[in-house]
């Protein structure tokens, strides 16, 4: 029913708690319990803090590239929200948030961008790939999880996240033509932060809407405020739904933006406005998820400056654990590719362990 009241073909965005916190459609505002609803929170809170730690120990050449995603906190965790325990997640590289909602711990998240290869290494009946940095490639591998999935009749839906930019790759269009085809239990979440890198939105495709690239599949799309926690429950719940169902994938456009830079090597005063970015900060997540928690009783000032110290303490426990452990052993980086070492990848592997034992840099 959401998808037919909200065709991106004419331009409708669902939208339920505006930016001030305040419900703007209450017939649509989601009853999701309140440990969950704490739950959502917490994790995001905690999302904020490890992305801005992380930005930080990259500054003092404590850790590796990294790509910051403070202001997605509600495309990622509200639509990770709407998913079941047998369901997949199939990130890209910008989805600590929807990583940490899932089960997949802030030690592994830090390790991953430390250059530990164990970063990529979840605990078992965790249902999340590991970082996926080449662009569009995880679409297809969504694609083939789902098909999996739906020839083995195991009821799981696979949901996999690409960025804006990521939709003019060829195999957005490849996984997706094939999820449809075969009515794969698959949902594509696009996370629409405005930039893929320098390169705007609007210089990607002159598409009106991301979302509206559902109806070349055949299927359904829908755009959705990604700012807002509710209404990205609600819409990845209706799509899951539909997915589970047997009906094939669909298509979700979380309109964001990435407050940050693109990474840490990346300088966005070069290519956006002060003003815009400024915009955007009125418009943030955590601002009208707390207020929205607050006004409900479920939630208190004096709670959320509590739990911003835990998180803290959390967050730098944590990273003084990732340094102790350093960085992968040689070997790691060659091993986990395939269950065993190709002989292609043993060779290579021999070669440069004999160049550093040679005193190689
Ligand atoms: C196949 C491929 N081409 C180029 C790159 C380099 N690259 C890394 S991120 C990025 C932009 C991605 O933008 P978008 O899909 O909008 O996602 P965002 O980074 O905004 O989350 C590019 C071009 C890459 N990782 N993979």
């Amino acid at each position: 029913m959401l998808f037919k009241s909200y065709d991106p073909l004419k331009g409708k965005k669902l939208e339920i708690l505006d930016a001030k916190g305040n419900i703007t459609n209450t017939k649509l505002e989601p009853s999701i319990d309140k440990e969950i609803l704490l739950t959502m929170y917490k994790t995001m809170s905690l999302g904020r803090h490890a992305d801005i730690k992380a930005m930080q120990y990259q500054r003092q050449g404590r850790m590796l590239t990294y790509a910051p995603n403070r202001g997605q906190e509600a495309a990622q965790v509200g639509a990770m929200s709407a998913l079941s325990d047998v369901d997949w997640l199939v990130p890209a590289f910008r989805e600590m948030n929807a990583m940490l909602y899932r089960g997949v711990t802030l030690e592994q998240i830090y390790l991953y961008w430390y250059g530990n290869e164990w970063g990529s290494h979840f605990d078992e009946g965790v249902r999340v790939l590991p970082v996926n940095i080449i662009i569009g490639s995880q679409i297809n591998h969504g694609a083939g999880l789902a098909y999996a999935s739906k020839l083995l009749g195991k009821g799981e839906v696979t949901v996999a996240v690409i960025g804006d930019g990521g939709t003019s790759h060829g195999e957005f269009y490849e996984g997706l033509n094939f999820a449809a085809v075969y009515d794969a239990p698959l949902v594509v979440l696009i996370q629409n932060n405005h930039y893929a890198i320098s390169t705007p939105r609007h210089k990607a495709t002159k598409a009106k809407t991301l979302a509206q690239k559902a109806t070349a599949f055949g299927i359904p799309g829908i755009q959705v405020d990604g700012n807002d926690v509710l209404a990205m429950h609600v819409a990845m719940k209706e799509a899951v739904e539909h997915a589970r169902s047997g009906k094939g994938p669909v298509l979700i456009e979380a309109v964001t933006y990435r407050l940050g830079p693109h990474t840490t090597s990346d300088d966005p005063t070069i290519y956006r406005e002060d003003e815009e970015v400024k915009a955007w900060e009125l418009k943030d997540p955590m601002i009208r998820f707390k207020k929205y928690l607050i006004d409900k009783g479920y939630w208190s000032a004096e709670e959320d400056e509590a739990l911003d110290q835990d998180n803290q303490k959390v967050v730098t426990e944590t990273f003084k654990k990732v340094e102790t452990s350093g960085p992968s052993k040689l070997e790691d980086i060659f091993r986990f590719t395939y269950q065993d070492m190709t002989p292609a990848l043993r060779e290579q592997y021999e070669d440069i362990k004999s160049f550093l034992n040679e005193g190689g840099k």
